[in-house]
């Protein structure tokens, strides 16, 4: 099969069929598509979107930014991209990052295969074909051999349980799936449900633009000072000067991202030196606080020092010590929720034209037609944000009806938390690959660095197929119990499983409670699905299935 699109079959039907489809254009889809290119194999990324970027075409909120910083949250896998491409900011902010996604389309002359404004809907695993038949919008249809689903970990927008939600008389937007025309809060009485890291960014400058913000909070976060600010020349030199060799070495660390790991336990040290090590890092901003001591996931006690220190930076941030109270966070460990980073976050509350409600004390009894309603009465607005967050991880997975042999529904087998065999594969759906999938350590990580490591997996895999005559692979059910059993064994080890996060679907009713990412750390997964891939994909079984795929060798 030729990569070129002359060469696309068309079968069974109207739809064309492919070697490969990939589901969505956000950075994983973009680069998987690079890759399988490469491979000449005929291929086509459907998006449900108008365009490329995926959560940062979706997540265009104000305030929307990213956490990891730029120079190291951007594709490492092509030298001459990295060294020309240039941002303008320590963490970059969503247009930027979206330009560059824009732009990596572009230069690697990504559109052309791209369907836009196509959401697939259904995805059926057809023994007969070995093949995926795909349901498309408005009836059509489409057929490929292998399925990738690109679809991302935080992409399934959630909308809360409030009653009265459609009734409100004014715009409701929320932070995952914002208007792409910009909004104008000038003069507006907001209300923003949801402190969150969308939440977190947001409320800063919506403050600045609203004539007043009402904040409803149901759990306070804990969030750290980001610290950004230009790029400075010098700070871009740097990395550029060795930028192969520092992201060789993110791969092999826990979370993808180069900080500098403190080796010590908090615990080792006394409350003067740890509160000097805290400030420091605090004073430099981002995440590398949470860097700080080798302990502060996995020991309760190691936990306290730097929770209790972030608490007294809230208590000096705020001026009232009733909302500093409220926004302080006390009933799980830090980081185990996912840690935000905020510019001028807690200091927007010693504004006057920002209130904060507590919804611990103050439940929200429903929304309006002209506002809130809460236990204690009713406040009026123009606009709601609804900063609520996502069905994380499954949830747009789950949104495409999927099954797989024997007519299997991944939404049954994933009924009591998703089975993922090392994340990349569900056992009995054979040819569908999931990428930063559960099981994986995808939201843990620098993404774009587990994106690469799934993507060259994969890629490596079908080249695999092709030249040893393979057209189906498939996850043997023991290995993936061993790997599912693997992932809730060290989630355990950790303090994680304390929270009621959306990493352990806490935030969806009715959702299992399952800690679903990796935590094993990026580097030790990477090289254990390299040790699969090594042992001719142990754990999987390779199959030769109906028609051919690739260019057998004799
Ligand atoms: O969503 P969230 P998010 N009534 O689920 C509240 C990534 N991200 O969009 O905690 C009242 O964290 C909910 O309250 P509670 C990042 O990985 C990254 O902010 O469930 N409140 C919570 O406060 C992040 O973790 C970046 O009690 C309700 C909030 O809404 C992930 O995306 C930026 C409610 C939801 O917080 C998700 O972040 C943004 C209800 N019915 C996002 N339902 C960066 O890179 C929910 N809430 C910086």
């Amino acid at each position: 099969m030729e990569g070129d699109k002359a060469a696309v079959r068309r079968v069974d039907g109207p739809g064309e069929s492919l070697d490969v489809v990939i589901v969505g254009a956000g950075f994983a889809g973009l680069y998987m598509l690079h890759r399988v290119r490469a491979l000449g194999l005929s291929v086509r990324v459907y998006e449900a979107g108008s365009d490329v970027g995926g959560t940062w075409y979706w997540n265009r909120y104000p305030g929307a930014r990213c956490d990891v910083e730029s120079m190291q949250y951007s594709y490492s896998f092509d030298e001459a991209l990295q060294q020309d491409w240039r941002w303008s900011e320590r963490f970059a902010g969503q247009p930027e990052i979206l330009a560059y996604a824009n732009h990596v389309a572009d230069r690697f002359d990504l559109r052309r295969d791209i369907a836009f404004d196509t959401r697939i809907e259904a995805a059926h695993w057809d023994e007969a074909a070995s093949s995926w038949r795909l349901s498309l919008p408005a009836g059509r249809r489409a057929a490929a051999r292998f399925l990738v689903l690109a679809t991302g970990c935080l992409s399934a927008a959630k909308m809360p349980e409030i009653p009265g939600l459609g009734s409100f008389a004014g715009p409701v937007y929320h932070t995952g799936t914002w208007p792409r025309d910009p909004v104008d809060f000038a003069g507006k009485r907001v209300a923003v449900i949801g402190t969150g890291s969308s939440g977190i960014q947001a409320i800063p400058v919506l403050a600045e633009e609203a004539s007043h913000l009402t904040v409803y909070q149901r759990t306070p976060n804990y969030s750290l000072p980001a610290g950004n600010g230009p790029m400075t020349a010098e700070y871009e030199a740097g990395w550029k000067r060795d930028y192969v060799e520092r992201r060789r070495l993110a791969r092999t660390t826990k979370s993808g991202t180069i900080y500098e790991f403190g080796t010590r336990s908090a615990l080792a040290v006394d409350a003067e030196e740890r509160s000097r090590e805290y400030a420091a890092r605090w004073a430099k901003g981002g995440a590398n606080f949470m860097h700080a001591f080798n302990d502060l996931a996995l020991s309760q006690e190691a936990n306290d020092t730097a929770a209790e220190f972030v608490r007294e930076r809230i208590a000096g941030l705020v001026e009232d010590p009733r909302k500093a109270a409220i926004l302080s966070p006390r009933d799980y460990p830090i980081g185990t929720k996912r840690i935000c980073l905020d510019t001028r976050y807690f200091e927007t509350f010693n504004r006057d034209d920002v209130d904060l409600v507590d919804l611990r004390a103050d439940p929200i009894e429903a929304i309006t037609p002209r506002g809130v309603r809460t236990r204690s009465g009713e406040r009026a607005f123009d606009a709601l944000v609804l900063a609520t967050g996502f069905d994380a991880m499954t949830g747009a997975l789950l949104a495409i009806d999927l099954t797989g042999r024997d007519g299997e529904r991944l939404a049954d087998k994933w009924a009591a938390g998703p089975r993922n065999h090392l994340g990349l594969m569900p056992a009995g759906f054979p040819n569908l690959f999931t990428i930063t999938g559960p099981g994986s350590p995808s939201v843990l990580s620098n993404v774009i660095v587990s994106i690469e490591q799934h993507v060259e997996w994969i890629a490596g895999c079908l080249g695999y197929l092709k030249d040893h005559g393979y057209a189906v692979i498939a996850s043997e059910r023991d290995a993936e119990d061993a790997w599912v059993a693997h992932v809730n064994e060290v989630a355990h080890r950790t303090l994680y499983p304390r929270a009621a996060s959306w990493y352990m679907g806490a935030n969806v009713p009715g959702k299992p409670r399952v800690f679903m990412p990796y935590i094993g750390g990026v580097g030790a997964y990477r090289e254990h699905c390299a040790t699969v891939a090594a042992k001719g994909y142990e754990g999987f079984t390779l199959e030769h299935g109906i028609g051919r795929y690739g260019n057998p060798t004799p």
